[in-house]
């Protein structure tokens, strides 16, 4: 087997900060004597730690060097090409009964999977040196702030959690010496990168996370799929609060009146760049700063939900990112970005498809094989990446630290729908939006491994990510709203439903700020709306459209409700519910039946 991983050994006064916490020290001392590494590293996320371990991965290939001057402190990595994307087929939830897992989860015995992963660790890190990293997912002073340990046998997984997360020192204060504290155990070996040997398994009753065999992504950055989704989710219901798959933005009207809305897309459907848009040039003072752009944590505070993003970077799809679409990601990772699967370019400089300007007339492409603009495969892989700090953004919202979180005024859910959706509309109330979240689908996209463009249901864009039983989690969403004295409003978005030409009808992207501006208008109890069966809907005029090139028609569309293809939604919604099994509450089952009815009136 090629050695994946070499060991490292690091100058004294690096990987030397071992914390005093004993329940860690007993773990690490398993977790150590089952793997059998060379060396412990013990992380803490310092800059010279990090320009060691740069200098390290770039003599051993993890890291590829740029052009310094074009992309100051920033590297490129090439992941397996087998290792591109999560795994849902390999991701397991191991709680002691199947039912806890739910209809929607992979599912396997806690005693038999920690045995066979056992089996797939024992001796996994001779010769290579092992992590051990501390760091905490939410701002240092939130009650809603989490304390996590990864031990990781990647150096790439050391470099993306400093930028991911907040590493190092602030999560041994936070944790302190208390062994009986609350903390997530995340262990993660590469193995073999081997999709034979790949597994993503989730022991919640635990708090404790085992991923194997990949290198790439939400697989093994534990922190933020694995442990702020799932093992979170988990903890949020038996702790009564949220863990949810969305962006949270801040928007600002010229008159500086501010509300903040959280947005619930799958995977690839849109959050990082709605959590970054700049508003077009009709909206002169509109403002739109960014909490986070993936994950965020919701607390109930004086019967309203506020949210805290636990991240501290963001892992962004790099396919269509330009100055065009959005200029905030362009300018963040413009350095100290760690780029996955990108193109390398004969000058040293990134490239992929979607950046501004011509394509390079040679490049290396994400698997290292020489590519021009007459190649058939693509240079960069459609799931490639960035990792950057959230520090980068320019649009950075100035309370991104703040520990009681920013109060949420709208919840939106979305998904790519090529037909039956509005480009917006509006729950009627609370349980009316749950039933929305519910049923949202979305064509699959290349985040995860396997078919690309298919419909399906993905609940709250939580379906890879709700680590139990999908019906629990649809009652803790109904039981949060009943707690809820000024919950948000809800809404349901549509970016990408298309023409008869095949064709997007909506251009998206900046242009999204004017269904935010309606949004936010009926936050305020301004916006117009007629009551459609299937929530409130603008009609055009109720839509700022000044100054945009867009067809009349094509806002007819965008903005229409085709009664075949919603009596075929709500037989999808039906098909789907029993699909589950009995698990959904009774409310969403009634939710369903007034929706249909509200067709036949
Ligand atoms: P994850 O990080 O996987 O959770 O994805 P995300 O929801 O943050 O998706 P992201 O914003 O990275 O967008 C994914 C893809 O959708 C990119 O290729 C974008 O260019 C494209 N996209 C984003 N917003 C729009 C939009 O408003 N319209 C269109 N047509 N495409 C969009
Ligand atoms: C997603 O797939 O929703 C992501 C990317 O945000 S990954 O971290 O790889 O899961
Ligand atoms: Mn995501």
């Amino acid at each position: 087997m090629k050695n994946l991983a070499p060991a490292i050994f690091p100058p004294t006064g690096i990987g030397d900060a071992k914390p005093a916490n004993k329940a860690v020290l007993d773990w690490v001392h398993e977790i150590a004597t089952l793997t059998q590494p060379e060396n412990i590293f013990w992380c803490d996320g310092s800059d010279r730690e990090n320009e060691f371990l740069i200098a390290e991965s770039l003599k051993q290939n993890v890291l590829i060097e740029l052009d310094q001057k074009k992309v100051p402190r920033s590297y490129l990595h090439r992941s397996n090409p087998n290792d591109v994307a999560r795994v849902e087929q390999f991701t397991f939830v191991c709680t002691p009964t199947k039912q806890e897992a739910g209809p929607t989860n992979n599912w396997s015995e806690p005693t038999e999977t920690y045995a066979k992963l056992r089996g797939l660790l024992a001796g996994a890190m001779r010769g290579r040196t092992m992590f051990v990293i501390p760091y905490i997912m939410g701002p240092a002073d939130s009650p809603l702030t989490k304390v996590g340990f990864e031990i990781t046998d990647s150096k790439y997984v050391v470099l993306s959690l400093r930028i991911m997360t907040r590493m190092g020192e602030i999560a041994l204060k936070r944790l302190g010496n208390d062994p009986s504290a609350e903390w997530n155990r995340g262990v993660h070996s590469l193995l073999d990168v081997n999709p034979e040997r790949r597994l993503i398994c989730h022991f919640p009753q635990d708090n404790t996370i085992v991923s194997v065999g990949s290198g790439y992504g939400g697989n093994v950055l534990l922190s933020k799929k694995c442990l702020a989704l799932r093992i979170g989710s988990y903890l949020a219901r038996t702790q009564g609060w949220m863990a949810e798959h969305m962006l949270i933005l801040g928007v600002e009207s010229p008159e500086g009146r501010k509300h903040y809305v959280a947005a619930a897309f799958p995977s690839a459907c849109g959050k990082t760049n709605f959590a970054m848009l700049i508003p077009p040039a009709h909206f002169k003072g509109w403002k739109v700063t960014t909490v986070g752009d993936d994950i965020g944590w919701m607390r109930i505070r004086d019967g309203r939900l506020y949210a805290v993003n636990p991240e501290n970077g963001y892992f962004g799809v790099v396919p269509g990112t330009s100055y065009n679409s959005n200029p905030n990601a362009m300018k963040a990772i413009s350095h100290d970005t760690i780029y996955t699967n990108v193109a390398l370019s004969d000058g040293g400089d990134v490239w992929w498809e979607g950046k501004d300007g011509e394509p390079p007339a040679h490049a290396i492409d994400w698997r290292g094989n020489h590519w021009t603009p007459q190649s058939q495969e693509k240079a960069a892989h459609p799931n490639s990446r960035f990792t950057t700090p959230m520090r980068n953004n320019p649009a950075l919202d100035p309370d991104v630290e703040k520990g009681e979180g920013v109060p949420i005024s709208a919840i939106i859910f979305g998904g790519r729908r090529s037909d039956t959706v509005p480009l917006v509309y509006q729950a009627f109330d609370w349980n009316h939006g749950v039933y929305l979240g519910a049923t949202m689908a979305s064509e699959t996209t290349a985040a995860a491994t396997g078919a690309v463009g298919r419909v399906r249901r993905d609940p709250m864009a939580m379906l890879p990510f709700c680590g139990y039983n999908i019906g629990d989690y649809f009652q803790h969403w109904l039981d949060i709203g009943k707690r809820l004295t000024n919950p948000p409003l809800i809404f349901n978005v549509n970016w990408f439903r298309k023409g008869a030409d095949g064709k997007f009808l909506w251009p998206g992207f900046g242009e999204n700020m004017r269904v935010l501006k309606w949004i936010i208008d009926r936050c305020e109890g301004s916006g117009g709306a007629l009551k459609s069966p299937i929530g409130w809907l603008p009609s055009p005029h109720d839509l700022d459209l000044a100054e945009l090139d867009i067809d009349r028609n094509a806002v007819d569309e965008l903005l229409g409700l085709d009664h075949e293809e919603w009596q075929k939604e709500i037989a999808a919604h039906k098909e789907f519910f029993d699909s589950l099994g009995g698990v959904v509450p009774e409310e969403l089952q009634k939710q369903r039946e007034q929706l249909a009815a509200r067709f036949k009136l």
